[in-house]
């Protein structure tokens, strides 16, 4: 069996990011250099190859898509917008478990492949730093990122209003919840899966306290994951339609030599509500607050019927990666419909190259954000 111990050594780390960092002008003409970096090998990721046929971005659905169907679990009517990582020989995840009493809470789950899932029947119990209970009232897209020997959560909760809640655990066992980071309102909160500069940092959104029609993402930093500042904004919503009322982040950012690949969504209004596509940008590798590449076109929108038909319709939803830095494979994992959690697939290379060639960005997206 594969320990963690193992996966930390075989990942491509510190020392071997220097060696990968292309020089400028190299790096201009060379995509398919572009390597990720610190992170394990993952040799089981899901997969399946590109089919024939693809146009627009180089993604590609999972064909046996939805992975995960309707009440998934007793008193879960959906699972959907979920987060889930390499975890011993298999996978772990946390999932966005919608009760039958329709509030949402989060879930944990085991996989050995990342496609076929089992799911705790309890909410995660979350504890308080003396060990006592301490549950949010409600917890809803949850993302999962480890960052040194850690796991943390991620999620939207109420603090009297929508904000933040972050938890940390080391064995999935027991999860010790955080200072909420931040006060109302705001949502799609995802950290980086390392720190820059000796701190924590944090990708947010805020918003409102309802269905926000606005939002930018804005980037905070923390010496010790309980004192945040040092706010950046990053990019905002553009003037391409499919992303023009609001954006948020999604999985967590991948490390590589081109600056940070992030996932994102990006939402459109219609006189039939909104429309949540996925985007893509690359932010600089020591100042992430800078934009250096962002996708004019959406990576994939609504097309299948997962994606158009449920309960809320027409949502993709972006939350987790599963990536391998020696195939390049991006196994990227969304919620779709706020009904299921599907599955897509790309190559680091490819998907890198798509985005730098059909980059448009603003000053408001290369700028270091402070105002
Ligand atoms: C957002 C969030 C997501 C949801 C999306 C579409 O505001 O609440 O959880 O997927 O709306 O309903």
């Amino acid at each position: 069996m594969r320990t963690e111990a193992c996966r930390e050594q075989e990942c491509c780390g510190k020392a071997g990011m220097s060696t990968n960092v292309l020089p400028i002008k190299e790096k201009e003409n060379s995509m398919s250099e572009v390597k990720m970096l610190n992170c394990p090998e993952v040799k089981n990721v899901p997969w399946q190859e590109k089919p024939e046929g693809i146009v627009g971005a180089p993604i590609w659905r999972y064909t046996e898509n939805p992975i995960i169907g309707r009440n998934p679990v007793e008193n879960v009517a959906r699972i959907f917008n979920s987060a889930v990582m390499p975890y011993g020989d298999g996978f772990i995840g946390v999932f966005r478990g919608e009760q039958t009493n329709g509030i949402p809470y989060i879930y944990l789950g085991h996989s050995k492949d990342a496609i076929h899932w089992e799911f705790d029947k309890e909410k995660i119990p979350f504890k308080d730093e003396n060990g006592n209970d301490f549950m949010p009232v409600y917890a809803y897209d949850p993302r999962l990122v480890k960052v040194e020997d850690t796991y943390y959560i991620i999620w939207c909760q109420d603090f009297y209003g929508a904000s933040i809640g972050m938890a940390k655990t080391t064995d999935f066992k027991t999860f010790t919840r955080l200072e909420n980071p931040f006060i109302p309102f705001n949502r799609n909160a995802v950290l980086f899966p390392r720190k820059i500069d000796g701190k924590y940092m944090l990708l947010s959104r805020p918003s409102d306290s309802g269905h926000t029609p606005f939002g930018d993402i804005f980037l905070s930093e923390s010496p010790d994951m309980v004192y945040w500042g040092k706010h950046r904004h990053v990019m905002g919503r553009s003037s391409e339609w499919w992303e023009s009322v609001k954006i948020g982040g999604g999985a967590a950012p991948i490390e590589t030599t081109e600056g940070w690949l992030l996932f994102y969504h990006g939402v459109s209004g219609t006189c039939n509500g909104f429309v949540y596509s996925i985007g893509g940008a690359i932010l600089d590798i020591d100042n992430p607050s800078k934009v250096l590449y962002r996708c004019e076109n959406f990576l994939l929108t609504p097309e299948e019927w997962y994606e158009e038909r449920g309960f809320v319709p027409n949502v993709c939803f972006p939350c987790a990666t599963i990536h391998d830095p020696v195939s390049n494979k991006i196994a990227l994992y969304y919620g779709c419909a706020d009904s299921y959690v599907g599955l897509a697939f790309t190559k680091l290379d490819e998907i890198v190259d798509y985005i730098k060639t059909h980059s448009h960005v603003t000053e408001s997206d290369t700028e270091l954000g402070i105002r």
